[in-house]
């Protein structure tokens, strides 16, 4: 890919700080545009999750929303566009990027009325997922929503599914340009040998498998389902599933895990930054999500050579090749997809086989370094009065 170098941006970057996909997006984003030389500034009520304050190039702008005895819901909102704005003219941002349309596309819209028409400030908006099929659709916020989508620069979201799921539910006036999330290489790779030895004795019993699970718990990840494959796995192999992320169907994942009598071989391990230390551990990844634009952490399996069973809805067909980086169901088959599990792993060669296209799949399609310059791309178009759409994957 021709490399498109100019001078280094100002970017303001605002996202989710906690755990979720599009935080993280946000934050590896940030860390790889620092890396080629641009100043990016992170603007959150708190420091982003997997963010490293340490690194050149990046700087954090906290959000305070005082408290006061009239306020029933404290105006985060007002106060991010406030920031946004100070930070913009203080530190002569080109242009905020912004992840999830509520309320970071609005703030950001705000931030600008506030800096006023001489202010070149530009704003891009990548939309993520829920902020379109699950907030952006309810009518406190539709109208909000396609209004922020509408009054940004350029928009991007991170499958095609998504475009077309933006554009049923909205009127949008813009193109929207796919630009699909990636993984750092030097972060997320297959461990040598693979699965690492070491971390294998200190997770699992000998001869076990290791099935893992990531995600927020949130009821779209259908982490029952999880479970229940992970049992019918056991009552053919010796097996341990690894539950990496926290959420509000833990507790319930514990009880079925106990009501199935499979509770001592599941380990709850909460939230961890460092997921590719327990991926490396890992034989199949396991995703039966009923709603997902991406699915970042499928991605994540895949770059450490790590299969992914998973479900065939949203942009997850985008991601996980069926049949030859992973396996792909109906989220409510968790018969299909326990055989589908018990079959890789009895069967070594093709678990290799799967193993290595889904870490050659990762490198050639969603590589940091062949991913991040699209948004760079995407940035000076912006700046030179071009919107998203000239670039590749428009929808
Ligand atoms: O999936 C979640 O609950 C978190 C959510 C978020 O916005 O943080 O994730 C969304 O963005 C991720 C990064 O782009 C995608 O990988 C996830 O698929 C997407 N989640 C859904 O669409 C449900």
């Amino acid at each position: 890919m021709k490399e498109e170098r100019g001078r280094p941006l100002r970017i303001g970057i605002s996202c989710y700080p906690s755990s979720g996909g599009s935080g993280v997006v946000a934050t590896e984003l940030g860390h790889q545009l620092a890396a080629r030389g641009h100043e990016v500034h992170f603007i959150a009520h708190d420091v982003p999750f997997r963010l490293d304050l340490t690194r050149r190039g990046i700087l954090f702008h906290p959000v305070e929303v005082p408290s006061y005895p009239l306020f029933t819901y404290p105006p985060y909102d007002l106060a991010l566009a406030n920031q946004m704005a100070q930070v913009a003219e203080e530190h002569d941002l080109d242009l905020l990027h912004v992840h999830y349309a509520i309320p970071h596309a609005t703030a950001a819209f705000l931030a600008r009325a506030i800096l006023g028409p001489r202010s070149r400030l530009r704003v891009v908006t990548t939309l993520h997922g829920t902020d379109i099929t699950l907030l952006g659709t309810h009518p406190s916020f539709q109208r909000i929503v396609e209004f922020s989508i509408n009054a940004s620069d350029a928009v991007t979201v991170v499958s095609r599914y998504l475009g077309a799921e933006t554009r049923a539910a909205f009127r949008i006036e813009r193109p929207l340009e796919v630009i699909p999330n990636f993984v750092d290489p030097a972060v997320f790779h297959p461990p040598r040998p693979r699965p690492d030895p070491e971390l294998r004795r200190r997770l699992a019993a000998p001869g076990e498998f290791v099935l893992v699970h990531v995600s927020n718990f949130r009821p779209a990840k259908n982490a029952l389902a999880v479970i229940e494959v992970f049992a019918r796995v056991c009552r053919r192999l010796p097996a341990r599933l690894l539950l990496v992320g926290h959420g509000p169907d833990v507790d319930r994942c514990a009880h079925r895990a106990r009501t199935l009598g499979v509770a001592d071989r599941v380990v709850f391990l909460g939230e961890h930054t460092d997921v590719g230390r327990v991926l490396a551990a890992a034989d199949l990844f396991l995703l039966p999500s009923r709603n997902e634009a991406f699915g970042l952490a499928a991605l994540e399996a895949m770059a450490c050579g790590v299969p992914v069973i998973a479900s065939r809805i949203g942009g997850l067909p985008e991601v996980v090749e069926d049949g030859v980086t992973g396996l792909l169901f109906d989220p409510d088959d968790t018969e299909a997809m326990a055989a589908a599990a018990i079959g890789l792993l009895s069967d070594p060669a093709r678990h290799r086989r799967m193993s290595e296209a889904a870490a050659a799949q990762a490198r050639e399609r969603f590589d940091a370094a062949r991913i991040v310059p699209r948004y760079e791309a995407l940035y000076r178009r912006v700046l030179a009065g071009a919107g998203a759409g000239s670039g590749e994957g428009e929808t």
